[in-house]
């Protein structure tokens, strides 16, 4: 067998060893010019809203061999790992069923970086005698395409909600990579399999799409719930509906994520034990003590205390539970942001209307 191609077996073995559910290699020394030029069209469009990082990292984003990611780095080994729950998830607590699903348990970032660490590490000591392979794993936080890279890996194909679908596992699938100056054989892409189907589309509860594959993610639920810092504008309050953190619904209609799979048997996915005691006006009215315990190992730290509460507000106002008035009234007086005070506002017009 060539050396490149006993690496790539060697790496796959490696990989789902280490619990991948999905592994694949493309060369990072040849540029992503068609994603690129989509990823600035969508940047032109203003659909990242106030990600200022995707903006800033534009540059970078195009290749994974500048100096800034890996010099001479030749392959990037793309990985994937499933954290949808399909046979547990219908018994989690109501308020870990209004976060995104793999945002109930810890903090993905710390279970896959070790990893992918331990990948990385793996990739070095492919070298051969007299030679020096360097590695760096690579996490959702770097200036990279992530799907763009795992499409081209031939880990699976970007559906029509932009998500990379692995064919037999889904979307529910978090992405990593390892960019290395190791020479693996590359694997192909995969062709792309939504044909006719338009479910994700019109299934979007605040009609983020402009067309498939193109997301304008200031209407995303997703960025509103966890990046957007400011209020939510008005015309898409109700579309947060019963939405605390993130939203799946565009992967919950997808035919890709249907049929019988087996659970992950990571725990770290599985919610963590204060989401069964923990109520939406708790959420509503945490200090910064109290959201601190709630987002400890968690991925909602993310949001940060105001837009955490900013959403409770907004799910209590679609919930339309009267003994939620009090509170609501307490936020919408005295809530030290603006956007929470702006929410509960909102909140509490909605029952009162409905009530009349
Ligand atoms: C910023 C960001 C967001 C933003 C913007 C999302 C977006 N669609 O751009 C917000 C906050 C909204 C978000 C939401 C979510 N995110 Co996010 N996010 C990211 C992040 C950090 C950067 C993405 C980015 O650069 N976007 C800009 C766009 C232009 O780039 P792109 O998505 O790669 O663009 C592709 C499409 O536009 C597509 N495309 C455009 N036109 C066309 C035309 C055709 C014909 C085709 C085929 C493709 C195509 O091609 C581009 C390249 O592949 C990535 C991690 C990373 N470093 O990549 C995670 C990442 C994309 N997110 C992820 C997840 C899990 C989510 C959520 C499911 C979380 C949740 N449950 O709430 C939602 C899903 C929303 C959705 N439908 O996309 C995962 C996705 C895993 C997967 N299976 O694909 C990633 C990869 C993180 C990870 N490491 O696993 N996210
Ligand atoms: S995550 Fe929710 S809001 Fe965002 S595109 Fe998908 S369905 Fe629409
Ligand atoms: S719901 Fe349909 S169109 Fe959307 S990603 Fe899944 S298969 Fe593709």
């Amino acid at each position: 067998m060539h050396a490149a191609a006993a690496r790539r077996a060697r790496v796959v073995e490696r990989a789902s060893e280490l619990g991948f559910d999905a592994v694949g290699v493309t060369r990072a020394d040849v540029p992503l010019e068609v994603e690129h030029a989509r990823y600035r069209a969508f940047l032109e469009a203003g659909f990242h809203g106030e990600m200022a990082y995707l903006e800033e990292a534009a540059e970078a984003r195009r290749r994974l061999d500048t100096a800034d990611i890996l010099e001479g780095a030749r392959s990037v080994v793309c990985v994937a790992r499933r954290y949808d729950r399909p046979a547990a998830e219908e018994r989690d607590p109501p308020l870990a069923r209004s976060l995104a699903r793999y945002a109930r348990g810890q903090d993905y970032h710390n279970g896959l970086r070790k990893k992918l660490r331990r990948l990385a590490a793996f990739c070095r000591e492919l070298a051969a005698e007299g030679e020096v392979i360097r590695a760096r794993p690579l996490l959702d936080e770097e200036p990279v395409l992530e799907r763009a890279w795992a499409a081209r890996a031939g880990l699976g194909f970007v559906g029509k909600n932009g998500l990379l679908i692995v064919p037999g596992r889904g979307s529910y699938v978090l992405l990593g990579e390892v960019v290395t100056t190791a020479e693996i054989e590359p694997d192909g892409p995969i062709a792309e399999r939504c044909g006719a189907c338009t479910r994700c589309l019109d299934a979007c509860p605040t009609g983020a799409f402009p067309r498939p594959f193109v997301l304008d993610a200031r209407r995303c639920v997703a960025y509103l719930t966890i990046e957007l810092r400011g209020a939510v504008p008005d015309e898409l309050k109700a579309g947060v509906g019963d939405h605390l953190f993130g939203c799946d619904v565009c992967q919950e209609v997808c035919p890709f994520n249907g049929g019988k799979r087996p659970d992950t048997t990571a725990r770290m996915f599985e919610p963590h034990a204060r989401w069964g005691a923990t109520s939406l006006v708790d959420v509503l009215s945490a200090d910064d003590a109290r959201f601190a315990e709630l987002a400890a190992g968690s991925p909602i730290h993310r949001a940060t205390r105001a837009g955490f509460a900013r959403s409770a507000a907004l799910v209590l106002g679609h919930v339309g539970d009267p003994a939620a008035a009090p509170a609501l009234a307490r936020a919408a007086a005295e809530d030290p942001s603006a956007a929470v005070r702006e929410a509960a506002a909102w909140a509490l017009s909605r029952l009162s209307t409905e009530r009349a």
